[in-house]
């Protein structure tokens, strides 16, 4: 089999998508995710100008030759356009490979393990009343697990609360806006949520939180260590993780787990934090370079009993979903999938397979990942320029996002 054509897509319905479908002499075709958010446009051009030329006449099997050519081959390693566009490639090649064998991607890494993939919704909420009836939705959607963000009393916007009544999209139409920062706010009130989300739903859901880099190590510590009380699942990227050894001050004074990685893009972003054992969960999805190096880092992490937590937000298509569905049910070591169900025009572009019921998702049972694109419908709905927001601190300081 020969890889005879490649397309790059991009398209915005709902948000911004970059799509890439590569075609093989035997008529099956292959479709992988390119999207980074607030950069779409750089893995496009990427993927096309510097990537699809170099696939055509390849056989689609070869998936880890290919990967270290495209990582490797490159010179430059590493960086977030390059690791996105290397994923796209990836998860293509899997969906070509899982296809042409006529069997779920699944049962191409092992089987399945587990019969479903436990999820985390989300929970925002302007203030804590809103939180906690937010989590009582997704108790009553029969979610087992619920992330809860609220706004901070005497902060304007905050990451994770969506400012009309629209469900929240971490990405904004037009340049980037400017959200007010105060970590002492924060830390004063965060508490108190928890220990009120407890009040109404009791021990039995588990409940997460995602600080969003925005602490210290001796900050989080401080967090991670008065959430105890209210035994979260886990605190999600207490700080920024260019410095792997902070997590060690972490991990000094908590027992909370700790989630970090849903911007690493290899396994050297979380070496220390595996080998040293101070995270619980690795936050790393198929963005990171794909399938191939993900199975990898998954056994590392197993032998340092760390568990996965795949990123899931909107910002990923159904594409890496679907594909990711099929990593968590066959990964020795899966702890648990987040969920951000799409928006409704976004699903019509990218029909799918799998399914939600009872807290627990389903990868599609169909050969590949089981994930589709409707190159027609996505034609028009064209690219919109939109960024991420930044975060400033109370003195106008550029703070983490
Ligand atoms: O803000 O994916 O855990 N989920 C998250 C996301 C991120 C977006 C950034 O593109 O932190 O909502
Ligand atoms: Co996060």
């Amino acid at each position: 089999m020969k890889i005879v054509d490649a397309k790059v897509f991009v398209c915005c319905p709902g948000r911004n998508f970059v799509t890439l479908k590569i075609v093989t002499d035997e008529g099956i075709y292959g479709l992988g995710d390119g999207t980074l958010n607030g950069r779409e446009l750089a893995v496009a051009s990427y993927l096309s100008d510097h990537i699809v030329p170099c696939l055509i006449g390849r056989d689609p099997f070869q998936t880890e030759d290919i990967w270290q050519y495209l990582y490797r081959g490159a010179y430059w390693r590493k960086g977030p356009v390059t690791m996105t566009a290397i994923a796209a490639v990836d998860v293509a090649l899997w969906d070509i490979k899982a296809k042409a064998l006529s069997t779920p991607l699944y049962n191409l890494l092992g089987g399945k393990s587990r019969t479903g993939v436990m999820v985390y919704g989300h929970a925002n909420g302007k203030t804590i009343a809103e939180t906690i009836d937010e989590v009582g939705r997704h108790v009553e959607c029969r979610y087992l697990a619920v992330r809860a963000q609220c706004g901070i009393p005497g902060l304007g916007g905050t990451y994770g609360v969506a400012a009309g009544r629209e469900p929240y999209e971490p990405a904004q139409k037009g340049l980037p806006s400017e959200q007010a920062w105060s970590s002492e706010k924060y830390l004063q009130f965060i508490p108190t949520l928890f220990a009120e989300l407890r009040k109404s739903h009791g021990d039995d859901v588990h409940l997460l939180h995602d600080v969003h880099h925005r602490l210290t190590p001796i900050q989080a510590a401080r967090l991670g260590k008065a959430l105890e009380p209210f035994h979260l699942f886990w605190m999600e990227d207490p700080v920024a993780a260019e410095l792997q050894e902070g997590f060690r001050i972490i991990r000094q004074h908590t027992t909370t787990p700790v989630a970090v990685g849903e911007i690493f893009d290899t396994v050297w972003d979380a070496r220390t934090l595996i080998a040293e054992q101070l995270i619980d969960y690795l936050r790393m999805s198929l963005r990171g370079g794909g399938l191939t190096p993900l199975k990898k880092i998954a056994a590392f992490a197993e032998m340092h009993h760390v568990h996965t937590g795949c990123h899931g937000a909107t910002d990923l298509s159904p594409i890496t979903m679907g594909a990711a569905l099929h990593f968590d049910i066959a990964v020795p070591n899966f702890g648990i999938q987040e969920y951000m169900p799409h928006a409704n025009v976004t699903l019509d572009v990218f029909p799918h397979g799998y399914r939600f019921a009872d807290g627990y998702l389903y990868p599609a049972d169909t050969p590949g990942h089981g994930v589709d694109f409707n190159e027609t419908l996505a034609a028009k709905f064209p690219y919109e320029r939109a960024y991420l927001p930044v975060s400033r601190k109370l003195d106008g300081t550029l703070w983490n996002w």
